[in-house]
């Protein structure tokens, strides 16, 4: 199924006279604050999000799995959602790989159709945390970081692998995230396990193409539960420095015990110029993969308001950040989901785009305390929909992309088209 820009087009005529009216108000009102929203919508119909191409069918939990039928069964499949992702949202411009789930057999013909439909290849996802059938070696105890010399090489093997698919794609960046670790206490030797995955890490590094960058993720637990090798941002950062100027720190939001503050790990990977990417998602109590801004949508924007900040303030000439959603659930329709997700992360880097910093940075200077927190919350507390909804008319997105995506019965038709039964690979 695709959705054409005439269908986009008549929906929007419907709401188009309220969204002038909610925009040129709050223009006007921004205007007063010395705020231009024109320069607001143009920010954020330039912000792309990379959907992963393991998000478009339904997540599980270990308990089972409900499948929403109409799910993608190959990686064409796949594109073509995140085709109508993006015809909705004009958000869904990049998609992220993670091999071996998703092998592109013919490359070329795989690009072809991800640029019919506007969106092109960012990270490429190894998996080491998984067995594959045809392996020489087991992964059940580690991979980079294991104790036997095969097992990392294997690893390495694969993450070199997946450059090589990503190159094939015109992806510039790899992000390995590792479950290596132990689930008792003398189950490995710390120090061991650190050293393996450092030179693990460097012997990837050096198959980087020039312009290609590595991205670290880190995660406190899961699948491991007594102790995980990159369990947090400061060991993330120690392999990055270890391994050179193209190798980064990735946060993924879910991968933080409760209530860390994830803002103050922003800023600081952010000054050091070692922030390379980010996964989206929420979390509850752990990696819960939740709807993005269903739980805490106020740590978002304090989140969005430090990576603002980097951005004007060039912090340490950190690069472009590599933004993805990782979050897969397993009630929703996943294509909702994402819309949710894809609105939520607009709605928070809109938010922050209105944080007045010299006023801010002011009433820091005289310990303000009070005036610091009116300001963030003044931010937070605007209603920054119409600027949202500008953004997406002005590049023919929808209006009310959820609205549409019901008014055309997609899932039924993708259901039509695919069957009931589907199943799309991944967790
Ligand atoms: C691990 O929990 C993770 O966040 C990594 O990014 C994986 O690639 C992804 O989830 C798999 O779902
Ligand atoms: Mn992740």
């Amino acid at each position: 199924m695709k959705i054409t820009t005439d269908q986009i087009q008549d929906f929007n005529q419907k709401e188009k006279a309220d969204q002038a009216e909610a925009f040129g108000f709050l223009k006007l009102s921004l205007d007063k604050k010395g705020i231009d929203a024109e320069d607001i919508v143009e920010k954020l119909a330039d912000f792309q999000v990379a959907i992963p191409s393991w998000a478009l069918g339904s997540g599980g939990t270990r308990f089972g799995r409900f499948s929403i039928g109409g799910e993608p069964t190959n990686l064409e499949q796949k594109i073509d959602d995140i085709g109508l992702l993006h015809a909705l949202t004009q958000t869904a411009g990049a998609v992220s790989l993670h091999i071996p789930w998703d092998i592109p057999g013919d490359a070329g013909a795989i690009k072809d159709l991800a640029d019919s439909h506007g969106i092109v290849f960012d990270a490429v996802n190894s998996n080491t945390f998984q067995d594959q059938a045809v392996q020489a070696q087991t992964y059940k105890y580690g991979s980079l970081a294991d104790r036997q010399r095969a097992v990392r090489e294997q690893a390495v093997a694969h993450n070199v692998e997946v450059i090589r698919y990503g190159e094939a794609l015109g992806s510039r960046s790899l992000t390995v995230w590792l479950a290596d670790g132990a689930s008792f206490p003398g189950q490995n030797n710390f120090r061991k396990s650190l050293q393996n995955t450092q030179r693990s890490l460097q012997e990837i590094y050096a198959e980087l193409p020039a312009d290609w960058r590595m991205f670290i993720e880190y995660k406190p637990y899961e699948p491991s539960f007594y102790s995980t090798v990159i369990q947090d941002w400061g060991t993330s950062l120690l392999l990055a420095e270890g391994c050179g100027e193209k190798a980064f720190c990735l946060v993924d939001l879910g991968h933080h015990l409760p209530n860390t503050n994830i803002e103050q790990i922003v800023a600081t990977l952010m000054m050091k110029g070692k922030l390379g990417g980010f996964h989206f998602n929420d979390s509850k109590y752990g990696d819960d993969d939740l709807t993005v801004g269903s739980i805490k949508p106020y740590q978002l924007f304090l989140i969005f308001n430090e990576l603002v900040y980097g951005m004007n303030h060039n912090d340490a000439l950190n690069p472009p950040l590599a933004w993805m959603i990782d979050a897969s659930h397993n009630i929703k329709d996943p294509l909702e989901d994402l819309i949710q997700s894809l609105e939520a992360i607009q709605l928070a880097y809109a938010q922050a785009l209105l944080v007045n910093t010299p006023a801010l940075e002011a009433a820091q200077a005289h310990n303000d305390v009070v005036l610091g927190q009116e300001l963030l919350q003044d931010a937070y507390r605007t209603d920054v929909r119409p600027l949202i909804r500008e953004a997406r008319l002005r590049r023919n997105g929808a209006l009310d992309p959820i609205a549409l995506y019901r008014q055309l019965s997609v899932r039924e038709n993708l259901i039509k088209e695919r069957g009931l039964k589907t199943v799309a690979t991944g967790l």
